[in-house]
């Protein structure tokens, strides 16, 4: 079996026997425990004259790491990627700018990482590169003369045709793209979304399942949604250690608890949500003095301006919601600006009797998965899940609102609150089936098999 050599943006910062992080990191430290491998990317730190950092080894993998100089950092990372791809690639394109230089301030980014890769891979070596900071990385291998098979899986959505192409660099883009040997998406959207341009837009044409034959060479196109370890995020959230916070926030509650956790990013929809539980308020007085809703959003990439916007917003709209609803006896919104280690997060979710995950486009969310794992099958919560998250596709058991249509979900709200046990028991049972059938094991596994070549 070929090694595995991983490239992420960045390398979390793992110890061994720690709980690891969700998402890319668990199926990344999943994929390289079992036979060992390399991860390389960025260290998150910022320095003047940036060096290749020391390898450090973390039991059988090996962590290579870089610093990126402020200017980097700057184009590639808040420029380029954050600023230009993440909301194109989220259909925002009303929040998008495009800046030549940090374009190609990103290109440079992704020859740095090439370079360094050079540096670390054996000829037989399967390098697995992840998400839309390094669309470019395999253009740059394969110009130093790499012929390793290269994969990337995009994490994120990828929008039609017409949207990707308000980036002005969207030719170079995919030409860039279609130097790696396997390209994944989340869901069948994407995939095809990606194929459409491809064809009508960049001469390539299909030649088997999944494959394409464009700019003289054949790419695997498939699709691979990620998933969370159900067992362990179930034992995570009924361990007595673990729920010491849960208790706490009980104890302080009313009967019904409605939660949200996100990144703050504007892709997510907290406004819209915020909207849409004042809407509930309004609409359905029977749940006034009797319901919370909770939305744990930590800031992230704060120093761009529109996650500032966002942020300067939700708090305005909570204050404005609260105001108007609130009684000396029950505040009906709360909101931290925090994060919780992952073992705390889980007994909060196992808490909440619905859990609001209304993306206005997400390439999965795991925490609608998260959610669904947590839960008591016996007395299990409900999933009111936004239509335009990539895990709607999977989890269609779940209430599916459309986020920019605030009365329809605060009646989803409403219904979830009125379901009856068996109908929660029912719908619980059918997602949890389908996410035993796409778990984290079962994306890297078959990922890493199209990659090499094999069907696993
Ligand atoms: P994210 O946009 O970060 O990920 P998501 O999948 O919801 O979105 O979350 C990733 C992880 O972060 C989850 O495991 C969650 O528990 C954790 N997390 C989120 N908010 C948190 C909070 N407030 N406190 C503590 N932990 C929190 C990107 C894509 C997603 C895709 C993932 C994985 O945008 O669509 O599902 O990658 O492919």
């Amino acid at each position: 079996m070929s090694r595995l050599v991983v490239v992420s943006n960045r390398v979390s910062p793992i110890q061994e026997g720690e709980a690891t992080a969700g998402g890319l990191a668990a199926g990344v430290l999943d994929a390289l425990k079992g036979h060992g491998g390399v991860w390389f990317g960025w260290s998150g730190n910022i320095a003047d004259n940036p060096e290749p950092n020391p390898a450090r080894e973390v039991g059988p993998i090996t962590l290579f790491t870089i610093d990126l100089s402020r200017e980097q950092y700057d184009q590639y990372y808040r420029g380029f990627a954050n600023g230009t791809l993440w909301p194109a690639l989220h259909y925002q394109i009303g929040l998008g700018r495009y800046d030549r230089a940090e374009f190609a301030g990103y290109k440079r980014v992704n020859d740095l990482f090439a370079r360094s890769l050079l540096k670390l891979i054996r000829p037989d070596d399967l390098i697995w590169a992840h998400d839309y900071h390094l669309l470019c990385l395999a253009d740059s291998l394969r110009a130093m003369g790499v012929t390793n098979r290269l994969g990337l899986f995009l994490h994120i959505p990828f929008p039609g045709p017409g949207v990707f192409m308000t980036v002005p660099s969207h030719a170079e883009l995919i030409k860039s793209m279609c130097q790696y040997d396997l390209l994944g998406f989340q869901t069948e959207q994407d995939r095809a979304a990606f194929v459409d341009y491809a064809i009508r837009h960049a001469g390539g044409r299909m030649v088997g399942e999944g494959a394409l034959s464009i700019y003289d060479r054949i790419v695997k196109t498939g699709v691979y949604p990620i998933g969370v370890h159900v067992d362990e995020v179930r034992a995570q959230a009924e361990l007595a250690a673990n729920r010491r916070v849960a208790t706490r926030l009980r104890a302080t509650l009313l009967d019904w608890l409605i939660l949200s956790v996100d990144r703050l990013d504007y892709s997510k929809g907290l406004r819209q949500r915020f909207v849409a539980y004042e809407r509930f308020l309004q609409d359905y007085p029977d749940w006034h003095n009797n319901t919370t809703f909770m939305q744990i959003a930590p800031p992230s990439r704060s120093d761009i301006e529109t996650y500032q916007e966002i942020r300067r917003e939700l708090e305005g709209e909570a204050g404005r919601i609260n105001g108007r609803f609130a009684e000396v006896d029950w505040v009906p919104l709360r909101y931290l600006n925090k994060s919780f280690p992952r073992n705390v997060l889980m007994p909060l979710y196992a808490e909440a009797q619905a859990c609001l995950v209304t993306p206005l486009r997400d390439g999965m969310n795991l925490v609608a998965k998260e959610y669904v794992a947590a839960q008591n099958p016996a007395d299990p919560g409900v999933l009111i899940l936004s239509q335009f998250a990539g895990a709607a596709n999977e989890l269609d058991a779940a209430l599916i609102v459309n986020p920019y249509d605030e009365e329809g979900m605060a009646a989803a709200m409403n219904q979830a609150f009125s379901m009856s046990v068996e109908e929660r028991r029912e719908r619980h049972a059918s997602m949890i089936a389908v996410m035993k059938e796409n778990s984290l094991e079962r994306w890297r596994e078959r990922f890493q098999a199209d990659l090499q070549g094999e069907s696993p």
